[in-house]
């Protein structure tokens, strides 16, 4: 799936820029079935609440096809290796208009893992761009490790503490990652990146999914869950997850709700997460 040159790359810069990898109707039914299930609006009877923008594989069987997907996997495998869990997911939903961004951060500082080889891959499902907000990065910056980070409280920020780089940047080497809808991108743990507002009239919408060698552990007490989608865990750092069956099965919401509360303890505990003021 990934050239030699690809896998170089990621590691020299801690980023890939867009690649397409699902196609136009795959793209277009995750879309629906996103806003369907985690947009803004309730329209119908799905078991509607904002933590289904969090972990969605544990309640819908399309976000657990999505976090599957073997084109996907194939390049995750390039990065970390054969035995792959999710680790955590993120429908990150910006609506047109409604002010809210990311600030600049480091994933690692809110996920608690060991060693840092976590990979986000980011599917746009719709076009991501300078005017909708898409993701910024900045290349090679995860060469210089976990950085110092502060809340800043801000209703409009999509960090659940407003996480938000301590030290200056030089944002004139930002890259944008510029999106057609079914296109990936990968980014590592501690790459620095932020997205601004979104200023256009349409939601930009993109999946997040956080992928970790098995290998990797969590570094609190708090015992997590996680979900194996290739390859084998023989190490066993975490709970298995069960995939969902049905939409809206109450098996599926205490499931999904069990992983959130074991996430949100963990997360007061890391080490990054308590320094930051
Ligand atoms: O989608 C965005 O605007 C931000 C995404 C992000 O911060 C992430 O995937 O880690």
């Amino acid at each position: 799936m990934l050239t030699q040159a690809q896998i170089d790359q990621y590691h020299a810069d801690g980023f890939l820029p867009g690649m397409p990898i699902l196609g136009a109707e795959e793209t277009a039914r995750y879309r629906a079935e996103c806003l369907r299930c985690c947009g803004p609006v309730v329209t119908d009877g799905v078991h509607r609440q904002p933590s289904n923008r969090v972990k969605p594989f544990l309640l819908f069987p399309w976000a657990a096809e999505l976090v599957r997907h073997e084109r996907i996997l194939d390049a995750v495998e390039a990065l970390i290796g054969t035995d792959i869990l999710v680790f955590h997911t993120t429908v990150w939903l910006k609506e047109a208009g409604a002010g809210n961004f990311v600030p600049w951060h480091q994933d690692a500082t809110y996920f608690g893992l060991q060693p840092h080889e976590h990979v986000t891959a980011w599917i746009a499902l719709t076009p991501s761009n300078l005017e909708n907000g898409c993701v910024q990065v900045l290349p090679g910056s995860h060469r210089a490790g976990q950085r110092a980070h502060r809340d800043e409280r801000d209703q409009r920020a999509m960090l659940s503490r407003g996480q938000t780089l301590a030290e200056s940047l030089d944002e004139a080497a930002a890259v944008d990652l510029l999106l057609a809808p079914g296109d990936v991108t990968f980014h590592h743990t501690l790459m620095v990146h932020r997205s601004a507002p979104n200023r256009s009239r349409e939601t930009r919408v993109g999946i997040g999914i956080s992928y970790i060698p098995a290998r990797v552990r969590h570094v609190t007490e708090t015992r997590l869950s996680a979900t194996l989608v290739r390859g084998e865990d023989r190490y066993g750092h975490f709970d298995p997850e069960p995939s969902p069956r049905e939409e809206g099965g109450s098996d599926e919401i205490a499931a999904h709700a069990d992983s959130l509360v074991r996430f949100h303890r963990a997360s007061e505990s890391i080490p990054e997460m308590a320094r930051a003021h």
